[in-house]
């Protein structure tokens, strides 16, 4: 069995690489030559956990090797990325380029597979596409009786920081052209799939992968809405979230500072484009969540204009707990916005950090550790629950004003609400 998988990112280089585990012969194909050299030389271009050694191993045995050229294969798996311009509509012009590439090695018996996140529909533009560039394949969906070749989309559902257990482990929603393609395709994921592969059309794939996203973006929204509210009528939004949380049917989760990512803050709006009308609630999660950050900001540059000689530190820029990654993160937006305005006044500390990012130029702000922050520093914006931070001690903040947006430390006194803004000494 050979394998061509186009896009070596997030998605494409761990499955990659687990496909060649498996005993199968992959190619992998990306744009970049940087990235297909790096991978041939056995390293990796990405930070997820035992993919550095996974990928040695296959590519030091020749089960793996990168290309920028598309090569002839049994199968094929694009997992390109989606883009979206600023209106939020969605650009599907990679994965077009990623079939057009393939179209002129397919031969009968080939599968393709579409894994990037996509507007419900482009399996299907992909299948017209291929049959508009090799009218001498019958493709399915675009001809009578069985097709030549066989076209699934499958969605990944991975959580970045658990990719390779989670690409194997969870289960998988297979979504056929034809309940043909379909069966076909997942006789291709138990090569190296553990968890269950259920099949279903390509549209309803399209759909329940951004139905996943939106899901999780509306009820964060709720939790938002909520953070928001109880801010209004000074009540502990954490304590009643936890109080609610034990009726046996409610599950709220936590409010933040926003919504970062690339995925949940994104997706949604690739269900609001494909049905407008039909789509208010998901739209207006989507600007709850955006609204939050701006409120966050709001708040905290009222705050610091209170404490005209506070010296502030912004913990964590984050876009969730515990990782490294600073793109798409509300917190990196917060915390530039204060340090376009106050610039010197505001020390970030980011353990995952080795340099501030880009959009701090110029601001005068600076990354400082934690100790120096804690020693130096009167006023604290938490916008990520990293470990770190949660351990600190009560007695190390006591006498520092607090504004939490994560519910951190639920001791910290003289706050009522920690959602709340503390008011002027
Ligand atoms: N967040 C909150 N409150 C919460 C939970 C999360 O504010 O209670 C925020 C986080 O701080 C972060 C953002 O939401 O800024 C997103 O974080 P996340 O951990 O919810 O999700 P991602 O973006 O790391 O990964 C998601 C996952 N999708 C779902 O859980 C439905 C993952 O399974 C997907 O594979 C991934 O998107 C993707 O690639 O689509």
């Amino acid at each position: 069995q050979s394998v061509c998988v186009l896009g070596l990112g997030y998605i494409g280089l761990p499955t990659a690489a687990l496909i060649a585990r498996s005993g199968c012969r992959v190619t992998g194909v990306d744009v970049s030559q940087a990235v297909v050299d790096t991978v041939n030389s056995g390293k990796v271009h990405i930070e997820e956990i035992d993919l550095d050694g996974l990928v040695q191993g296959v590519v030091a045995r020749g089960v793996l090797t990168a290309s920028t050229k598309v090569t002839a294969a049994d199968s094929f798996v694009i997992a390109v990325p989606t883009p979206h311009d600023d209106e939020h509509r969605p650009d599907t012009s990679h994965v077009l380029a990623a079939a057009r590439a393939i179209a002129p090695v397919l031969v009968p018996g080939n599968l393709v597979i579409l894994e990037s996140t996509s507007p419900v529909g482009t399996t299907e533009t992909v299948a017209a596409l291929l049959a508009e560039l090799r009218p001498d394949l019958k493709v399915p969906g675009t001809c009578a009786g069985a097709a030549d070749i066989f076209i699934a989309y499958c969605p990944e559902r991975v959580l970045p920081g658990r990719i390779l257990v989670e690409l194997v482990d969870n289960d998988r929603c297979i979504g056929g052209i034809t309940p043909r393609c379909a069966r076909r395709a997942m006789t291709f994921y138990r090569q190296f799939v553990r968890g269950a592969c259920v099949t279903t059309t390509a549209r309803a794939a399209e759909m329940v992968k951004l139905v996943e996203n939106s899901y999780r973006d509306v009820n964060i929204a709720f939790a938002n809405e909520l953070s928001m509210m109880a801010e209004a009528l000074d009540v502990d939004v954490w304590e009643v979230i936890r109080l609610a949380n034990r009726h046996p049917r409610v599950n709220i989760l936590q409010p933040g500072p926003g919504v970062g990512g690339h995925c949940i803050a994104v997706d949604p709006w690739f269900l609001v484009h494909g049905a407008p009308d039909q789509s208010r609630l998901i739209r207006t999660a989507r600007e709850v969540n955006l609204a939050k950050t701006a409120h966050v900001i709001g708040a905290a540059e009222m705050l610091i204009t209170q404490h005209p000689r506070a010296r502030v530190a912004c913990l964590g820029l984050a876009f969730k707990p515990n990782i490294d990654d600073f793109r798409e993160s509300p917190a990196v937006e917060v915390a530039a916005a204060l340090a376009r305005r106050f610039g010197e006044q505001i020390a970030i500390v980011e353990p995952y950090a080795r340099g501030l990012p880009m959009e701090f130029a110029g601001t005068g702000a600076t990354l400082v550790d934690l100790d120096t922050a804690l020693a130096k520093c009167d006023l604290l914006i938490v916008l990520v629950d990293h470990e770190l931070f949660k351990s600190i001690p009560l007695e190390e903040r006591a006498d520092k004003f607090v504004y939490d947006t994560r519910g951190l430390w639920p001791d910290q006194p003289g706050q009522s609400a920690p959602n709340r803004i503390p008011r002027a000494a």
